[in-house]
Formats: structure tokens, sequence, C-alpha cells
């Protein structure tokens, strides 16, 4: 394991789907790139050639055969794997901030909660990351909201056509770890203005 407290500044962004992930992570890096920071945003399932490749193959919505949790399960943390050794850890090594859409903490709660995959058998798996995340931002949204809002785009991938229990069961997922990782994980209620959204997350990192 990377001892990531000499790092600090690894932050994951965490929720269902249309919660403002992708907007708060660009309203971030502009604001710590303006401050002179240096900041690599990436996102999982992807970040690399390789991990991309497993991403469309994971949000396929036509796929030909359909892909059983275990297999889902698996191709995450083999993109994860990936990512982590090519990204994450030579640009945390350089020095700079890592905002990244999402990490272990969706695999438990889509692949747990969501799929009903065995979450001890998903810890395994995690232990095996070399990095947690030194902060981590939950942005909690109603699941209808967020449907509304990723509606507006105009096809929904493999994952946006799973039914609203789906994503009632990867939120109430996220609260629970929300509360385990207290320390870690911070809500942020995701249904403000983006720029409040912001401004809450600036709170919490200090600056
Ligand atoms: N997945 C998994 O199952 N297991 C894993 O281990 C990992 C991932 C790592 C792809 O992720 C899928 O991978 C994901 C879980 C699975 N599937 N789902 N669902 P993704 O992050 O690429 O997919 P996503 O969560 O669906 O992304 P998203 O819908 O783009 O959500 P977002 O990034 O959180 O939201 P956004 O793009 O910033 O905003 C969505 C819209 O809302 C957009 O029009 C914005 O302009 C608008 N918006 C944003 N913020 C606001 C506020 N504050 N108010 C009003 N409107 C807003």
């Amino acid at each position: 394991m990377v001892d990531s407290s000499q790092y600090a500044r690894f932050i994951s962004f965490e929720g269902t789907e249309g919660a403002g992930k992708s907007s708060l992570i660009v309203a971030l890096a502009d604001y710590l790139r303006a401050r002179g920071e240096a900041v690599t945003v990436t996102r999982e399932p992807g970040g690399t050639p390789l991990a991309e490749s497993i991403r469309a193959l994971l949000l396929s919505a036509g796929a030909q055969e359909a892909i059983t949790p275990q297999t889902e399960l698996l191709l995450m943390f083999a993109a994860r794997a990936q990512h982590v050794a090519q990204v994450i850890l030579p640009a945390l090594e350089r020095g700079d901030w890592v905002l990244c859409d999402r990490f272990t903490d969706s695999s438990l709660a889509y692949q747990g909660a969501g799929r009903g995959v065995d979450a001890v058998f998903i810890q395994q798996l995690i232990a095996q990351v070399p990095i947690v995340p030194n902060l981590t931002f939950w942005l909690d949204l109603p699941v209808e909201l967020g449907m509304q809002r990723a509606q507006k785009r105009s096809h929904l991938d493999r994952f946006e056509q799973e039914k609203t229990e789906f994503f009632e069961r990867v939120r109430q997922q996220y609260a629970r770890l929300a509360k385990q990782y207290s320390d870690r994980i911070k809500p942020v209620d995701a249904t403000q203005t983006p720029e409040q959204v912001l401004s809450q997350v600036l709170d919490y990192i200090n600056l």
C-alpha cells in the first residue's frame, strides 16, 4: 500500500447518475489551476487507452451477450489496476492534484448493492488497490432528479438503462459508506446550484 498521507491530494467523486460529478471536477480543476496548481483530471472506468477500451465494453448498451455481475466487477478492477499504475500514482508522484471521477466506492455501490455481488469479495479486491483517496465527495441527489438530468442526453448507456430501484440501492449504499468512512467520505447536497456545490467542496479542502 502506498502511503497516501505524503500526497494528500487524491480526491475521488462519487454519486448516482447525473449527480454533477463531471461538472464539479471541471470547476474545481479550473479553480486549482488558476491558483497555479498542477491538476490531473481522470475517471473510472477509464483514464488510459486500455482502461478506456474496457469502459467502452462495460458501458455498451448494445452488448451482444449479457455481462455477468462478476465479470462486470472484475473488468472494473482490471481497468483500475491499469489506471492506478499508469496515471494516478505517477501524477501523485509529480505532485499533481488528482481529481478522479469515481473510484473503489463505485464498485461497492454499483456491483455490491446494485448487482448483489458479495461485499467481502469486493473488499478483498479493494485491499489489492495500492492507494486510497485522501478525500471523497459523495454528491447526493434524489434518483429521479439525476435521471431527469441524464435523460437530457441523446442516448443512455448500459448502466443508465437500469431501473429506479437499482439506483436507490446504489444511493443507500453510498449513505452507508459515508457513515462508515466519515473521515474520508464527505456528503454534498447535489440539489444545490453548481456554485454552491463548488463552494461546499472548497470549504472541505480548505482552499
Ligand atoms: N461504475 C461501476 O459500476 N463500478 C465502478 O467501480 C465504477 C463505475 C468506477 C460510468 O460512470 C458508469 O460506471 C456508472 C457507474 C459505473 N454508471 N452509472 N450511472 P460515469 O461517472 O461516467 O457515469 P455517470 O455517473 O452516469 O455520469 P454522469 O451522468 O455524466 O453524471 P455526473 O458526471 O455526475 O453529472 P454531470 O455530467 O456533471 O451532470 C449531468 C447533467 O446535470 C449535466 O447536464 C449538467 O449540466 C447538469 N448539472 C450538473 N450539476 C448540476 C447542478 N448542480 N444543478 C443542476 N444541473 C446540474
